[in-house]
């Protein structure tokens, strides 16, 4: 890539700084193929002996496989050996993460292998803006860097995307949203050709194209009576439609799908199920290598708030487990991280235990629709390092039940790639999880500091800032596990009874006496029955559940003691005040920044952490002054509450 195709445009984590330690050497690259042609290219001058850096290919994959890599240094030398080209990309990437630290001293030969075999990242993009959700759903960076003006855009932008994730780790991404409208649908069809000229671009990061359909495209684009995953004339289409999909895209991914899940058509509209439905789409796949992902994001969208039989957060195992099995090896049912949907706080969804003939991939959510919409900073993974820690299973984490690591990203066409400059260490955390869920947090986002801003800049107000900002934003907003008290629709800022008497499924129940949504099987939805053991008991109980879901598993009153010795309403109080009063430390720790960074990202910065405090303090008062009025209980520090 020259930098000069995108003046203007931040370069994240890949700055020419970054390769200065690899430019002060010797570098031999040895092997042959386009991924190796990347690192040549990234390299630049290579020399044929008295290397410093010795890149390789060694032609046999064994035990390093398609994407792995050893790396050493001995006599002077830093060797990096991969089985293929794919690990001498990552490999290469993991000597510029390192910088100086990769050419000083000896180091013992360590292997990097891929936890996730697929790391991906789903893209909300529309190909025409959608009246309602705009160009990118759920997009707070700008446009799309696909689509403009229901056109594709140049690809110069997604060539450097393809870079920077290709620095990360990640292998896959889809470029359209899962809800596919009109022209988006054409995608697979007659406009194709816009999904193979993606390909094209990305190839040489060695990313896979995926793309999200609809599944009624026979209906809509074949012209067929009906889109029945049993019917003959269906299969038939979806087996054409997809040999020609690999004639113009020879390794495409493979199809992602949205079915019978908020107005998106599925098998259900057919009376069939879901696995009938995937099916088709892995049986038209298979022949080609490609794969479905098919989310298990389905529930009733439709519900009446007075029913309080029916609970959201039990839909997806209801719909899902009792499929297992029955799914294509070559379908990988993609679970939101949660029961519920992308919340700041909820348990793991049990899905992901329930299914173990199943491949099952989590969905975690970069863009941050739930958590400050990238003008707040939310740094994201100490959240996604306690959801893949959990031990699900007696003897299975999330990371190791689940096959695939999925996420929908944050970025768009904005300069900083991500709105919020800071947001950055997200997209960044995202790809590095996926490759190895067991990194810690507040290293990997040393490693953005050093790569995005420089070893220089004040890291201690960074980390200041940073590491806690997911327990932050948590604190001022939905308390104790909650959820949903956003502004309906575009989901930004308080409003506590926004969704309490709407279909979607999303209540709190607050009423003068107490709150929470009651899931035991004692008394409430039975959705603690959906967990494996020692959750089903430690969630069903009101003594075992741990503070932080308290009010997603039960309904309490507001005296109701917590671990923490606080009542649940002198807490709700507590972290609303210290919630916003931290935003304005934040605030106040940026600048010890002033100076160090580049002065554009130092006023992104700033304009975003003075919305933040602005937008806290607005939550804090609306949660607090919401739950005094419903209790009539006093804060007992005399604080002001409207
Ligand atoms: O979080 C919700 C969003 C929808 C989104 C949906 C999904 C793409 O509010 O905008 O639709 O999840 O995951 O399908």
């Amino acid at each position: 890539m020259s930098t000069d195709e995108l003046a203007g445009v931040h370069p994240a984590w890949l700055p020419p700084a970054a390769f200065r330690a690899i430019a002060a050497r010797r570098v031999a690259v040895h092997g042959t193929g386009t991924l190796v042609d990347t690192v040549r290219a990234e390299v630049g001058a290579t020399v044929d002996e008295d290397a410093e850096l010795v890149l390789r290919v060694t032609g046999e994959v064994g035990a390093l496989g398609e994407e792995g890599f050893e790396l050493y240094r001995r006599d002077g030398v830093t060797v990096v050996l991969a089985g293929a080209p794919a690990g001498l990309l990552y490999g290469f990437f993991h000597v510029v993460r390192l910088g100086e630290a990769a050419f000083t001293g000896e180091r013992p030969v360590e292997r990097h292998l891929p936890a996730m075999r697929r790391r991906m990242l789903d893209h909300w993009d529309n190909v025409a803006v959608n009246p309602v959700m705009g160009q990118v759903e759920r997009g707070y960076s700008g446009g799309s860097i696909f689509w403009r003006d229901g056109a594709q855009c140049d690809l110069a932008r997604v060539r450097a995307y393809g870079r920077l994730l290709a620095a990360t780790g990640v292998n896959a991404i889809t470029i359209n949203n899962v809800n596919v409208q009109a022209a988006a649908a054409r995608l697979l069809t007659d406009r194709l050709g816009e999904v193979a000229a993606v390909a094209g671009v990305l190839r040489p990061y060695g990313i896979r194209v995926h793309l999200s359909v609809n599944f009624a495209a026979p209906v809509m684009l074949g012209g067929l009576p009906t889109a029945d995953p049993l019917d003959e004339g269906v299969r038939a289409w979806w087996a054409e439609t997809t040999r020609r999909v690999y004639e113009a895209i020879p390794d495409f991914g493979g199809y992602v799908v949205k079915a019978d899940s908020e107005g998106q058509p599925g098998p259900f509209g057919y009376g069939r199920d879901h696995a009938d439905g995937a099916n088709v789409l892995a049986d038209a796949l298979a022949p080609f290598g490609g794969v479905v992902h098919w989310r298990a994001f389905v529930y009733n969208h439709r519900q009446d708030w007075r029913d309080r039989s029916t609970d959201r957060a039990r839909a997806a195992y209801d719909h899902f487990a009792p499929l297992d099995g029955k799914f294509r090896d070559n379908a990988i049912l993609q679970v939101k991280y949660g029961p519920i949907d992308f919340q700041t706080r909820e348990p793991i969804s049990p899905v992901i235990a329930a299914m173990p003939a199943t491949n099952v991939a989590v969905e975690l959510q970069v863009t941050q629709e739930y958590t400050g919409q990238q003008r707040h900073a939310c740094y994201l993974g100490p959240m996604w390092s306690e959801v893949l820690g959990f031990p699900l299973t007696p003897d299975r984490d999330v990371a190791g039940l689940a096959k695939e690591l999925i996420a929908v990203s944050n970025v768009g066409d904005d300069r900083f790639w991500t709105g919020h400059p800071l947001a950055q260490a997200n997209l960044y955390a995202f790809g590095r999880f996926a490759w190895d869920p067991s990194l810690d947090p507040l290293s990997i986002l040393d490693e953005w500091i050093d790569l995005a801003l420089g070893p220089d800049v004040d890291r201690a107000a960074l980390h200041a800032i940073l590491d806690d900002s997911w327990r932050t934003y948590e604190s001022y907003t939905a308390p104790l596990g909650v959820g949903f008290m956003v502004r309906p629709g575009h989901h930004y800022g308080p409003d506590v009874d926004g969704y309490e008497y709407t279909p979607w499924g999303t209540y709190h129940f607050a009423d003068r006496d107490g709150v929470g949504v009651d899931r035991t099987r004692a008394t409430g939805t039975g959705f603690t029955g959906q967990y494996p053991r020692p959750w089903s008991d430690v969630y069903e109980s009101l003594e075992r559940c741990p503070d932080e879901l308290l009010l997603f598993f039960h309904h309490v009153p507001y005296g109701h003691v917590l671990h923490s010795g606080s009542t649940v309403i002198q807490h709700i109080y507590d972290t609303h005040f210290a919630g916003a009063e931290r935003t304005v430390e934040m605030r106040r720790l940026w600048e010890r920044l002033a100076g160090q960074v580049d002065a554009d990202l130092d006023a992104r910065v700033r304009e975003r952490l003075d919305e933040q405090v602005r937008s806290a303090a607005e939550w804090r008062d609306q949660i607090n002054t919401y739950f005094y009025r419903k209790s009539g209980v006093p804060d007992e520090k005399g604080r002001t509450i409207y």
